[in-house]
């Protein structure tokens, strides 16, 4: 062999020996990408093997304009978009996209935005706090509040929510030989530093060519509800002759001139069903009655009830509940039970009722009325409505 030619083969076989050494040595290293939450968007390039020191340029895009991209993590901890990384090992490539806020959007259409919505999945028909969070009762934190006024305004009543009920049901009268008229003038219900106002008084009214020589006010409430739990903060009449109530009737009442009759009524009383959440008396202001008056299925009349002392209803607020449920209604005063009631097929008390707050002025409860009779106030600080859940 010529040297000549034995340099040559030498030189070919040192390159094949190069070239096969050089494709062992070219490595490879795996990438996995992750996109969290999964329908944000995108990564590139997409996963495999990739040239060991290829140097990959990521990229997020965002799927549509509800994301915006936030940063990558995994092996790396970089917020550039897009972002250069040399694969020099095995990488795992994590995007995260952020939802984006729309300023004005309330998902739980509670009245607060998301942004500023502490509770974001708040059922439907509570009512919130400023943090879009229900409002627990403060005594049994199963129940938050629905409805309720906590009179914080001043002069008439709030209309959305309250119903004058005017009207005398019976020939010019109302029941039980009770001696005013109801009117819906503001001397008789009003709102004035906080708390709401009825107020009874000594003079003559007519209407619809009747006369009375009382006035008061009986409201009812635009919100009917089945089940939950009532308070109501109030301080009571004192004057002799007076008969202040705070109750509910069935929706279902057939009532000329109260808030529900016209669309609702079609059973009279007491099939309906009526609960006395505080009653009292015009002779003795040391005794409160917790009462319920229905009828079972027959029609047939029935009634349940109780008398517990309560002392200073006059001077000091006290607080008149009633907890409702499919299986027992209770009354409560300052939240201790006085009574209560089965809840069975027996009494109508599984359909929605509506509040009433009257003062009556004599009558089978009131009595006698004092002979220095000029006015008297039963003032309600809040009336609350709850449920469960
Ligand atoms: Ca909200
Ligand atoms: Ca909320």
């Amino acid at each position: 062999m010529k040297p000549n030619l034995i340099f040559k083969n030498f030189i070919l076989i040192f390159l094949i020996f190069f070239i096969n050494i050089s494709c062992k040595d070219e490595k490879q290293f795996q990438l996995t990408t992750y996109v969290i939450p999964i329908n944000g968007g995108e990564i590139f390039p997409a996963p495999g093997m990739y040239d060991a020191g290829s140097k990959l340029i990521f990229e997020a895009i965002e799927n549509n304009e509800n994301f915006t991209f936030s940063r990558w993590s995994g092996s790396v901890n970089d917020v550039s978009n897009p972002l250069e990384i040399q694969i020099n090992s095995d990488l795992s490539i994590v995007a995260e996209f952020t939802e984006k806020v729309s300023p004005s959007k309330d998902s739980d259409n509670d009245g607060v935005i998301d942004s500023d919505d502490l509770c974001p999945n708040t059922k439907e028909g509570f009512v919130v706090d400023e943090n879009g969070c229900k409002i627990e009762n403060e005594f049994d934190d199963n129940y938050s509040l629905v409805w309720g006024d906590e009179f914080e305004y001043e002069g008439e009543l709030d209309k959305n929510k309250w119903h004058h009920q005017i009207i005398p049901p019976n020939n010019g009268s109302w029941w039980n030989d009770e001696m005013q008229h109801y009117t819906n003038n503001i001397k008789n219900s009003f709102v004035s530093d906080g708390t709401m106002k009825i107020v009874s008084i000594k003079e003559n009214y007519t209407f619809n060519n009747s006369t009375k020589n009382y006035t008061s006010a009986r409201l009812n409430s635009k919100y009917s509800f089945k089940y939950g739990r009532v308070d109501v903060r109030a301080k009571l009449p004192s004057i002799q002759g007076t008969w202040p109530a705070i109750w509910t009737l069935g929706t279902n009442i057939n009532e000329v001139g109260n808030y529900f009759g016209d669309s609702d009524g079609s059973v009279g009383w007491p099939r309906c069903g009526e609960i006395d959440i505080m009653e009292q008396n015009g002779w003795n202001k040391n005794e409160l009655y917790g009462y319920f008056h229905f009828a079972n299925p027959q029609g047939d009349y029935g009634s349940h009830g109780s008398v517990t002392n309560i002392s200073n209803s006059s001077d000091k607020y006290h607080i008149y509940s009633m907890e409702w449920t499919d299986k027992v209604i209770r009354i409560l005063l300052d939240n201790k039970e006085f009574v209560s009631l089965i809840n069975n097929g027996d009494v109508p008390y599984d359909n929605p009722h509506y509040l009433l707050l009257n003062i009556a002025i004599g009558g089978n409860l009131g009595g006698d009325i004092s002979p220095n009779f000029i006015q008297d106030t039963m003032e309600i600080d809040y009336v609350r409505v709850f449920k469960r859940y």
